[in-house]
């Protein structure tokens, strides 16, 4: 639980962690408290074994508008040290987000802009509000990407598509996203919390350590040869093999009967 007007609020129910931004008065922009609280979060639902799904969201009218930019100019001028957040809170956030052994759904209630976008990529899934869109703010500002935009962008949209939109930033709405690959689904705005809940609740259900173990999968797979995924490939299926879950689904599969799964 989160103590009242914190920048960051948490939330545990039924296996599911949801970390929602709570700064929507600046767009739920990413100052140095929200990216600590952000981070930690983070690190929260990855450690604690009862979670077994995460949903990250915004609140008001935008996911995330990413660095804030009011806090940047004003640690700027009043001659502050050149930051390194780079590498001590957003570096640390894609991480947990990528190696979050379960799953991460990015409820994308609005607009997603520089690192808030950059967050969303980094999710399993990017469940979209119509309304809603993602724009890649960083060269707008005159900067290059942070938070893995460049590392996952590219895997959503293929290199050329993330060449024009971080070159050429702009508002990419739901529907573009959904046809480009960046939304999972794009659903109507008062649906969007209903439907988040419902994904959350079947994957908080499913097989946990079978999904940490694809995703494990998929992200070596992305940097390494065949031969290398193959052999990585065969260690995790005798992980999982190992499995109370895959044991107790191979039987009710055999018994004509639903699995439950405990997640180990
Ligand atoms: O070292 C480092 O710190 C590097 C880290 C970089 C990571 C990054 O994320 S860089 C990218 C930073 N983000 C941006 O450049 C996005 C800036 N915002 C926008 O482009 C637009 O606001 C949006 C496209 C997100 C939304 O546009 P719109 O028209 O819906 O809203 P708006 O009118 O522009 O903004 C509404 C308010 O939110 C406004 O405040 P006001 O005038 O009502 O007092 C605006 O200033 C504020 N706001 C929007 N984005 C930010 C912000 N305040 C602080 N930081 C922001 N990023």
């Amino acid at each position: 639980m989160t103590e009242p007007h914190a920048p960051v609020s948490y939330e545990v129910a039924d296996g599911v962690a949801t970390i929602a931004l709570a700064r929507p008065e600046s767009l739920n922009a990413f100052d140095d408290a929200t990216k600590v609280a952000f981070r930690d979060h983070l690190h929260d639902a990855a450690a604690d074994d009862t979670v077994r799904c995460v949903v990250l969201t915004g609140s008001g009218r935008a996911f995330s508008a990413g660095q804030d930019l009011k806090e940047l100019v004003a640690k700027r001028d009043s001659g502050a040290p050149l930051s390194n957040t780079v590498e001590e809170h957003y570096n640390p956030m894609v991480l947990a987000i990528t190696t979050m052994p379960k799953p991460v759904i990015a409820a994308v209630n609005g607009i997603a802009a520089g690192a808030g976008a950059s967050l969303a990529f980094a999710a399993d899934f990017r469940i979209v509000a119509e309304s809603a869109g993602f724009n890649l703010a960083f060269a707008g500002i005159a900067l290059s990407a942070d938070t893995g935009a460049s590392w996952t962008l590219q895997r959503l949209v293929g290199f050329p598509k993330a060449t024009e939109l971080l070159l050429l930033p702009r508002t990419i709405r739901a529907d573009e996203a959904l046809q480009l690959g960046i939304a999972t689904q794009v659903v109507p705005d008062d649906e969007l919390a209903d439907v988040v809940r419902e994904l959350a609740t079947r994957l908080a259900a499913g097989p946990t350590l079978a999904y940490a173990s694809l995703k494990r999968a998929l992200a070596y797979s992305a940097t390494h040869s065949l031969p290398e995924a193959l052999t990585n490939e065969g260690r995790l299926m005798a992980l999982t093999g190992a499995s109370e879950d895959h044991r107790a689904a191979v039987n009710a599969f055999l018994a004509k009967e639903k699995p439950t799964f405990v997640g180990r």
